[in-house]
């Protein structure tokens, strides 16, 4: 085996036909590169896109999450530069070229502009290393196929946060690594405007291969360290992604609004447990007896009443362009979720697949009815997985479309995905991509050469 097929595999795993697609991915990337950039130095760092086993919406509110990552990942290939300036190629056709000087305070580009995700992390790292940071001439490579589908909760955007991250920290050798950087590339996300968690970014720096990655998203309040674990997947299943082809921003207000939602969950439960921050700091009380204390919904006016400004308890975050909150259902779900995130963890390794898989499908149900995250191309889809002999089913990522994640017996994989297909097309019109996650290696530095 060459030597850049061997450090492909010990990413990707041993498919040969996939390595040669990824090695064949990855001369094209270095030949525009050459094109662009001209001869020299080169180094390609990749960062992987996530699917979620289960454990939605949890990760903002500091509960349990269960992700893998996937074998789709976004390549950002770089030559550092001796000045603060980063000039960002992107090898597809509309998505132009970005430019800007690493600084503490980088003007931000419109709401969902790509260059938002590099700018971030290269902020954040400003603001909190002293020395002046190396910028690069870079060409990113997230096209389709073997880059991680955009808007379909596979959290494109974090692969590309991670790999700018990592990129940043390895040129300037900032003593930043492992838990540490993924938290730092969480709170780098937040520069877009969404109040997201730190899920997507664990996932992608920490994963390995054939693992799915727990994750307790509370950190330690003396150490902020985190508690996570790699747990494996029997290979006897197979974690099936299908797209649904329904897109969504979580630059939209819809996502801050559930942040929102949970946030005032909690300022109203503060009454009466005093000193608690997050919903996860009451998973412990049951929920019949948290229930009767949050109200179904209430008004912005009312809340402002009680002395809690609904906007500004998203932290300067884009508003969530609502004047009434649905409270109460919204934190039944996390609470619910997370109890079922630690019982998916524990049908796993005693191989209960049939067990692990009732609860992805009660998951679905809770994101669906009170999360309402959930659309009806997404329910048909889940319906024909489990229809097509899925042991569980569920929305995966942060909702309003995207992907359903599905769980199935290796064997019946092939005869799923068509019977799927068919039965997804003749419900809604569409047509569904379905993948198998193989759940690569964590996001890095992957290659480098010499043009
Ligand atoms: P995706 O699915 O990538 O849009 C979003 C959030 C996660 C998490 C999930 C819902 C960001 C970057 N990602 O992910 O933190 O809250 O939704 O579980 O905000």
């Amino acid at each position: 085996m060459s030597e850049q097929l061997s450090t492909l595999a010990a990413v990707y795993g041993s498919d040969v036909g996939f390595l040669e697609r990824q090695q064949a991915r990855l001369n094209e990337l270095l030949h525009a590169f050459g094109q662009l950039w001209g001869q020299g130095p080169v180094m390609v760092f990749r960062a992987p896109g996530r699917v979620n086993l289960i454990g939605e919406h949890t990760d903002y509110n500091h509960g349990f999450v269960l992700p893998m990552a996937l074998d789709r990942d976004v390549l950002l290939a770089l030559r550092p530069r001796a000045d603060g300036r980063v000039i960002l190629g992107n090898v597809e056709q509309g998505f132009g070229e970005r430019s800007f000087e690493i600084s503490r305070d980088i003007p931000r580009l419109p709401l969902g502009d790509w260059g938002n995700y590099v700018q971030g992390p290269a902020q954040l790292l400003s603001q909190r290393y002293e020395q002046p940071l190396h910028g690069f001439d870079a060409l990113v490579d997230g096209r389709p196929g073997l880059g991680v589908p955009r808007g379909a909760g596979l959290s494109s955007s974090s692969a590309l946060t991670v790999a700018a991250a990592v990129a940043l920290v390895h040129i300037n050798e900032l003593p930043l690594n492992g838990p540490a950087l993924a938290d730092a590339c969480g709170q780098a996300e937040w520069y877009v405007g969404t109040r997201g968690g730190v899920m997507d970014q664990f996932a992608s720096l920490l994963s390995r291969q054939g693992h799915a990655l727990f994750l307790d998203c509370r950190p330690d309040a003396a150490t902020q360290t985190y508690t996570y674990r790699h747990v494996p997947v029997s290979p006897q299943f197979q974690v099936v992604v299908i797209d649904s082809q329904v897109r969504h921003a979580n630059t939209g207000p819809h996502f801050n609004r559930r942040v929102a939602e949970g946030r005032i969950g909690v300022a109203l439960l503060r009454k009466y447990y005093p000193g608690i921050t997050h919903l996860r700091d009451v998973q412990q009380v049951r929920w019949e007896d948290l229930e009767p204390l949050l109200p179904e919904t209430i008004t912005a006016e009312a809340l402002l009443q009680q002395g809690i400004d609904p906007e500004r308890i998203l932290d300067a975050g884009r508003s969530a362009e609502t004047n009434i909150y649905n409270v109460r259902a919204r934190c039944r779900h996390v609470h619910s979720e997370n109890t079922r995130v630690l019982a998916t963890m524990e049908a796993l390794s005693s191989l209960d697949m049939s067990r692990a898989g009732a609860l992805m499908v009660e998951a679905h149900r809770s994101a669906a009815t009170a999360y309402e995250i959930s659309t009806p191309e997404i329910d048909a889809l889940v319906d024909a997985c489990l229809e097509a002999g899925a042991v569980g089913a569920r929305i995966t990522g942060a909702g309003w479309g995207g992907c359903v994640v599905a769980l199935v017996a290796s064997e019946q994989v092939e005869a799923f995905v068509s019977q799927v297909s068919l039965a997804y097309r003749a419900a809604t019109g569409l047509q569904a991509e379905s993948f198998v996650c193989r759940s690569a290696r964590g996001a890095g530095l992957m290659f480098s050469t010499n043009l």
